[in-house]
């Protein structure tokens, strides 16, 4: 008797994990995923209960330049509804911040939250720590934990060993010709809040046309070193595979082609959530402006061999993008028309070499 009331809750819960899964799989992502505020960098994160949470940084309603001052959470559990949290941290919590808090890193390890903070371009990189991503966020170390940690991504292996990507600046170190910075990959310590000395710094011969924007992710066993392009290019999503997560390296091709809105920096965030994979980028559907972005998702599929296929940019929610456009004064018209000259270009279906 007992073991049948066991095999029917059993049951009863295997029925609403399927169906919980089947709800992501089946629902249509909203893009962008807000437009109350305008967003850029999204660094996506499995929080301790399953839960998909978001920070991204916050451009400013009337922003000419990358001056970001604060970081907005968002959660989900089934892709399409977002949750906004509000901001979490702003730039005058950083007692180490002499520029902007540009694109973080958050990651959750062993019952705490790390979160990562660039100080803008300058490769000086702090650490905050909490036990909830709604906070309160703490500053362990009170000064920056790297001097040239541009746009750092954490990624934490199987075994538990967690691994830092980042961009070397250029004021810092001489790119290789066609990039703008170089990229690197080194370990954490156990505590998270230190570097290992140990760093890999990627060979020419392990990429091409670096940038930014340093993301580590893992499927079937292979390393996926994904980044911003620079020179030829320019606002593409390319990446690189290994089968060790230091490397080496050996380039694949492109994830994604420049977004609407054209020039300067997308930034990508890759995820497995509920048996499927994502990217998060940004593109301009709301201000058609270079320093006022949103946030979107769109879903990331592999290929023969492990290839990724390249990503379309997707058709945005018009209702939402009017709404958008109307609080921030954006001329409805005047977007059409240019959208409409710009034409939609031919892009391959999968990545190439
Ligand atoms: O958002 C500020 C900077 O622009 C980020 O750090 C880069 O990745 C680019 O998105």
């Amino acid at each position: 008797m007992i073991s049948q009331k066991r095999y029917f809750v059993a049951l009863l819960i295997g029925v609403l994990w399927f169906n919980s899964i089947n709800t992501v799989l089946s629902q249509k992502v909203k893009n962008p995923l807000t437009t109350e505020i305008f967003t850029a960098d999204a660094n996506p994160f499995i929080g301790e209960d399953g839960t998909l949470w978001v920070i991204m940084g916050r451009d400013e309603d009337k922003a000419v330049k990358f001056t970001m001052k604060e970081y907005h959470l968002f959660s989900t559990t089934d892709m399409v509804n977002f949750k906004h949290h509000g901001a979490i941290v702003t730039k005058s919590d950083l007692s180490w911040m002499t520029t902007y808090p540009w694109a973080a890193s958050a990651i959750y390890k062993d019952g705490k939250y790390y979160l990562y903070i660039p100080d803008g371009g300058t490769g000086r990189m702090g650490v905050l720590v909490a036990d909830e991503p709604t906070g309160p966020w703490t500053d362990p170390v009170g000064d920056v934990i790297c001097a040239d940690c541009m746009d750092p991504h954490v990624f934490i292996d199987d075994d538990g060993q967690a691994y830092l990507s980042a961009s070397i600046p250029h004021q810092q170190r001489k790119a290789e010709p066609g990039s703008l910075r170089t990229p690197f990959i080194t370990k954490l310590k156990n505590n998270m809040i230190e570097l290992e000395d140990d760093r890999h710094i990627l060979e020419p011969t392990e990429y091409k046309n670096h940038c930014e924007a340093s993301w580590i992710h893992k499927y079937k066993g292979k390393y996926y070193y994904s980044y911003k392009g620079h020179d030829d290019d320019a606002q593409r999503i390319l990446y690189c595979t290994s089968d060790k997560p230091m490397g080496p390296y050996k380039y694949q091709g492109v994830i994604m082609e420049p977004t609407l809105g054209g020039n300067l920096a997308n930034h990508q965030g890759i995820i497995k959530y509920k048996r499927k994979w994502w990217m998060f980028y940004h593109s301009r559907p709301v201000s058609n402006d270079r320093f006022r972005r949103n946030v979107s998702l769109a879903p990331l599929t592999y290929g023969k061999n492990g290839v990724i296929n390249l990503i379309e940019e997707p058709d945005y929610n018009t209702a939402k993008l009017k709404q958008g456009r109307a609080k921030f004064g954006v001329d409805q018209d005047k977007h059409n028309h240019k959208k409409k000259k710009k034409g939609k270009k031919a892009a391959p279906k999968k990545s190439g070499k």
